[in-house]
């Protein structure tokens, strides 16, 4: 395992947990979080043993945005010019299912981050929040985009124009997060969870990854298309042949991934 400074990495069994490690800036994201998450996370995805990643912080904070004392002295042409934190791309692009589970303040970056992985498990102490407009700025990976295709229009504008946060109670209602877990279960029941995902036939795992994406990026027509072609491009898999053989004679099915 390469030597990070940032972030923490386990395999527990099928599953990579990677834990966001900087404690003293309540797991602010600054450059050599997002190298080292990168770098993680495309070691996760080539690696056949591993498959469904868990990505969590603290009890206290998930991530409490990006390094605003990194950030504070930047100006456009640098941050332009780089094309600052575009590398967060790279997360969305890993193609196995990656989990956020979610304890204390995911604010700013942090909430956007979370909202790249697949789906969020909060703990019963999560709080959401965009408040980047107090800093006379604004979500820059994705917030305004993804936080008003979760949870609709209302609630993302009062959110990015007001700071407010949303406790997870909230979250759960409005669709932000999948389930709210007590805050000393988290880590396992989301490990418990991603093992379940990493249980499944890889092809259909990165099949149905791609088409919920899909629903994000496409017309319904368009999407239904997309989905019914992996649908039937999955009958030319031997786990399909396994799994279907599995259910008719009653016993489980073994994956070769191919
Ligand atoms: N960046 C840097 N340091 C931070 C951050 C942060 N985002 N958040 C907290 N810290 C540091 C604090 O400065 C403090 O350090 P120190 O002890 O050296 O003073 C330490 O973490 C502990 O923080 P607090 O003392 O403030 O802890 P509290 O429990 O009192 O408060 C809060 C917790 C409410 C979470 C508070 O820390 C806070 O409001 N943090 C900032 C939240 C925020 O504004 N986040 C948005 C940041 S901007 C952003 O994410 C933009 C994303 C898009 C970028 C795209 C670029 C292209």
């Amino acid at each position: 395992m390469p030597d990070y400074q940032t972030i923490l990495v386990e395999q527990r069994g099928p599953v990579t947990l990677i834990t966001l490690n900087r404690p003293q800036a309540l797991n602010a994201l600054n450059s050599q979080v997002l190298a080292e998450l990168i770098a993680a996370l495309e070691a996760f995805d080539a690696e056949d043993t591993q498959g469904c990643a868990v990505l969590t912080g603290s009890e206290k904070a998930f991530a409490a945005g990006a390094d605003i004392k990194e950030m504070q002295a930047m100006g456009f042409a640098e941050m332009y010019g780089t094309n600052h934190f575009g590398g967060y791309d790279r997360i969305t692009a890993t193609r196995k299912p990656i989990v956020a589970a979610v304890a204390g303040y995911a604010l700013g970056g942090g909430c956007e981050l979370a909202m790249m992985c697949d789906f969020i498990l909060a703990a019963d102490n999560a709080k959401f929040g965009q408040p980047e407009i107090k800093l006379a700025v604004s979500p820059g990976m994705g917030g305004s985009q993804r936080l008003a295709r979760a949870v609709g229009k209302a609630k993302a504008m009062e959110m990015c124009l007001t700071g407010r946060m949303m406790d997870a109670e909230e979250a759960e209602r409005s669709g932000l997060v999948s389930r709210i877990v007590p805050l000393a279960d988290l880590v396992e029941e989301a490990v418990r969870t991603a093992t379940t995902i990493a249980g499944m036939a890889p092809l259909a795992v990165k099949a149905n990854k791609e088409m919920v994406d899909a629903a994000y990026e496409t017309t319904l027509a368009q999407g239904i298309r997309f989905e019914r072609r992996l649908f039937h491009g999955l009958f030319g898999t031997e786990d399909q042949k396994e799994g279907m053989a599995a259910f008719v004679e009653k016993r489980p099915g073994k994956w070769t991934g191919k």
